[in-house]
């Protein structure tokens, strides 16, 4: 080919002419720069190559992580994982060789990635997100995305996602709000979990989070501010009253006296708040995880003591009684799955109390039928969002909207175990769901989704609106 062959083919000399009259209209103080980019933006981004492997998450259990290579960058994902494996949730692939990291390793997860899905999207615009995903869904052709891991799908799908937003030129929250049709973003009001029990903690508590939310803050910089002092004055209460033993910290960063009733939790974090003078202003929730210590029908909330376990146990009517005197005493805003998650029953009659929100973690599982089955049934009122338990991006912002126009109330969660991955920041901003629940103010897995939020506050500058006070419904 003779260079003119060339210059034509790709039409060159246009495409350069083109530039260079952009940089003068610009008046550019660096044309060249100004160039380098203009002929960049004029070149449409593809997906090249996928490429994984295995790294571990917070509680060094192996986890799944992606390189998306497009011909303009490389962007990084990795997925969480948690307690829960229901079965109703999406499913993550482990490999179940005892000898591998106790059964836990993700190579099969890794090898389809490698193979299968970096072959399919090859050549895709990684701003279409929903033509990825579903190319995705098709090629795995499971209901429950057994056949290529929930694990590896969610790595790729968000990797895309912050390519796409990276080929619009925008922060990944604005793409994720574009995505979703959505018009507003918000900054949500962190759920920082103070105190940890249950599966995510070795003390005697069986309830597994209180939780604090600075909702009278103005803006997220300041309700990280108050959460941390109320964590730090938390520290001091629990060595005052508990040794300074109980300051070791669970899976998700909460403290974890030794304490054997709610009320005792509470009372430690009412004086917490009490020190830090801002008052009202910080409300309380609990994720009870119910299901736990669950026995038929009862509730054994002495299940952790080996000399109390299976003593003393509730009906389901003295659990709604427990709840309507804590949210009489507390400032308790909203209680995380009360009930075993399929006491339907019980969830209902409670919600139909109206004392606080009652948000769906376990009771729902982020799935769409659950979500269904629930609004119609009026069982709970608020959607706790885990994106790993329904595997692509596309389908979590389909189980917010449904969540949404039930009017309903929306928590994005973390999960126990954690990785270096901020993306359900962006989503909290970018779906504007209210809430973040991600741990404590502690731990770096946790408060680098903090620290993410503080970014894009930051870079919102005048367009940032905190959730603050309404955080039930940013709509
Ligand atoms: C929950 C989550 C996060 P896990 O129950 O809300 O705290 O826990 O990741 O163990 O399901
Ligand atoms: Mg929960």
């Amino acid at each position: 080919m003779s260079v003119q062959e060339y210059l034509d083919k790709h039409t060159l000399s246009r495409k350069i002419e083109d530039a260079v009259n952009a940089a003068v209209r610009a008046k550019t103080s660096d044309p060249v720069l100004f160039i380098a980019n203009h002929m960049k933006k004029a070149v449409p981004s593809v997906i090249t190559k996928v490429k994984a492997r295995q790294i571990l998450d917070s509680r060094g259990i192996p986890t799944v992580e992606v390189d998306l290579h497009t011909n303009k960058g490389v962007f990084r994902a990795s997925v969480p994982s948690g307690d829960s494996s229901g079965t109703y949730e999406a499913i993550e692939l482990r490999d179940g060789d005892k000898g591998m990291y106790l059964g836990n390793s993700v190579a099969k997860a890794v090898k389809n990635i490698n193979d299968r899905i970096s072959e399919a999207l090859i050549g895709m615009d990684p701003k279409l997100q929903a033509q990825i995903d579903h190319a995705m869904i098709d090629l795995d052709k499971t209901e429950k995305k057994n056949e290529l891991g929930a694990n590896a799908i969610l790595a790729v799908s968000i990797a895309a996602c912050k390519a796409g937003a990276a080929e619009k030129e925008v922060p990944l929250c604005k793409h994720l709000s574009d995505l979703s049709g959505r018009a507003n973003m918000t900054l949500p009001v962190p759920a920082f979990t103070v105190l940890s029990g249950g599966n995510h903690a070795s003390n005697h508590f069986a309830i597994q989070e209180i939780m604090i939310l600075p909702v009278g803050a103005s803006r997220f910089e300041e309700a990280l501010q108050w959460g941390s002092e109320t964590y730090h004055h938390l520290k001091a209460v629990v060595t005052e009253k508990n040794g300074n033993m109980g300051c070791n910290v669970g899976e998700d960063g909460g403290l974890t006296p030794d304490i054997s009733s709610l009320k005792e939790g509470l009372e430690l974090v009412k004086e917490a708040i009490n020190r830090t003078g801002y008052g009202d202003k910080i409300k309380i929730a609990i994720d009870v995880a119910a299901t736990n210590f669950c026995i038929g029908t009862k509730y054994d909330l002495d299940i952790k003591s080996p000399n109390k376990a299976g003593q003393n146990f509730k009906s389901a009517e003295d659990m709604i009684d427990m709840y309507k005197e804590l949210c009489a005493e507390y400032p308790i805003v909203f209680i995380e799955d009360p009930f075993d998650k399929e006491d339907w029953e019980h969830t209902k009659h409670f919600s139909a109390l109206g004392i606080c929100q009652v948000v769906g973690d376990d009771l729902l599982m982020s799935n769409s039928k659950r979500v269904e089955r629930a609004i119609q049934e009026s069982a709970c009122n608020a959607l706790l969002l885990k994106v790993n338990q329904i595997g692509t991006v596309t389908e979590a912002i389909e189980v917010v909207k449904l969540a949404r126009d039930a009017q309903w109330g929306v928590v994005t969660s973390h999960r126990c175990g954690e990785t270096e991955d901020s993306f359900i920041s962006d989503l909290s901003v970018g779906l504007a769901t209210g809430v973040i629940k991600a741990g404590a103010p502690c731990r770096g897995e946790r408060t680098m989704k903090y620290n993410q939020l503080l970014r894009i506050e930051e870079e919102l500058g005048d367009q940032a609106v905190y959730a603050g006070e309404d955080w039930r419904q940013t709509l």
